[in-house]
C-alpha cells in the first residue's frame, strides 16, 4: 500500500523547488490507479492550503498516438490552480520549471456545472466560452520519464496554462487548425480534431473522469481538453505562441535562467 501522504508531500516539494525526482513505481512498484489519483489530490491540497483556488480540470492523453504509446485506451486528469494560470502574453520566470514543454490546446470555460455520465449536446450546453490555449507540462520526474501512476500521481505532468482570447460558445472547435512557434520557428502543427476527434468528447471525459473522483466541474472553471500536437521543449526559449485559425493567437515569453 502506497503511502499516499508521503509521496504527495514529495511531490509538492519537487513542483515547488521546481527540482526532479525519481520515479515513484521505480521505489515502491506499482501504482494503483487509485493511489496514483489519491496522491495527486493529497499534492494538491498542500497547494490549496497555501491559498490557491481550484479553477479548472486538464485532460492528458487525449490523442490515439499518446494513449497507444502508452498502452491506455483511457485519458487522464488533473487539477488545475489559480497559481497555475499565467496571462495571455506574459511573462514567465523560467526557475519555476525543471525541463518545461509545451502543447497547442483548446479550452472551455463553463457556465453550469457537469459531472458524470454526460452527452455531447449536455456537455456543450454547459459551455460558456472557448478559447485556444498552451499547456505548459513539467514532469516533477527525472528525465521526463515516468509510468502511468506516476504521471497521474503528478497531476498529468500539468504545471501552467495560458489561454486566449474568450470567444463564444457557439465557435467551432472541432478543427481548428493550429501552428505552434518557438522563438518564431515554427515548430509543431496540426488540428484540433486530433484531440479525440473532437475536443468536445474531452470536455464529456472530463466530466465523466472528475465526476467518478467525485469532483463536479464547477461554473467558471477552465477545462483544458488535451494537446493537438506533440509537446515541444522550451527549456531555452524566450517566446512561444500559437495561431489557432479562427481562434486567434495565444503566447507567453519566458525570462531568466533555469532553477
Ligand atoms: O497534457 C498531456 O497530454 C500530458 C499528459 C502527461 C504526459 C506527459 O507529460 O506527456
Ligand atoms: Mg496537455
Amino acid at each position: 500500500m502506497a503511502d499516499i501522504a508521503a509521496i504527495a508531500a514529495r511531490l509538492d516539494a519537487a513542483a515547488r523547488e521546481a527540482r526532479a525526482i525519481a520515479q515513484i513505481t521505480g521505489q515502491e512498484g506499482e501504482l494503483s490507479l487509485a493511489d496514483a489519483y489519491a496522491i495527486q489530490r493529497a499534492a494538491i491540497a498542500h497547494r490549496l492550503a497555501r491559498g490557491a483556488a481550484l479553477v479548472g480540470v486538464k485532460m492528458g492523453f487525449t490523442s490515439e498516438a499518446k494513449m497507444v504509446q502508452m498502452g491506455l485506451t483511457d485519458q487522464i486528469w488533473g487539477r488545475l490552480t489559480s497559481d497555475m494560470v499565467v496571462a495571455n502574453g506574459a511573462a514567465i520566470d523560467r526557475a519555476r520549471f525543471i525541463h518545461p514543454r509545451v502543447e497547442p490546446e483548446v479550452a472551455v470555460r463553463l457556465k453550469a456545472p457537469l459531472a458524470g455520465e454526460v452527452t455531447r449536446e449536455e456537455a456543450l450546453a454547459a459551455v460558456d466560452a472557448v478559447a485556444a490555449a498552451l499547456e505548459i507540462i513539467d514532469s516533477r520526474y527525472e528525465n521526463f520519464r515516468f509510468a502511468l501512476g506516476d504521471v497521474v500521481a503528478d497531476n498529468a505532468s500539468s504545471s501552467a496554462f495560458v489561454v486566449g482570447p474568450w470567444l463564444s460558445a457557439t465557435t467551432d472547435v472541432a478543427d481548428v487548425a493550429m501552428a505552434m512557434r518557438v522563438d518564431d520557428v515554427v515548430v509543431e502543427t496540426g488540428s484540433s480534431a486530433a484531440i479525440l476527434g473532437d475536443p468536445i468528447r474531452s470536455l464529456v471525459a472530463a466530466a465523466r473522469l472528475a465526476g467518478a473522483a467525485g469532483l463536479t466541474l464547477q461554473p467558471g472553471w477552465t477545462i483544458m481538453l488535451g494537446g493537438a500536437t506533440a509537446a515541444a521543449a522550451i527549456g531555452s526559449a524566450r517566446a512561444v505562441s500559437l495561431d489557432a485559425a479562427h481562434l486567434g493567437r495565444v503566447g507567453f515569453t519566458i525570462a531568466g535562467e533555469a532553477a
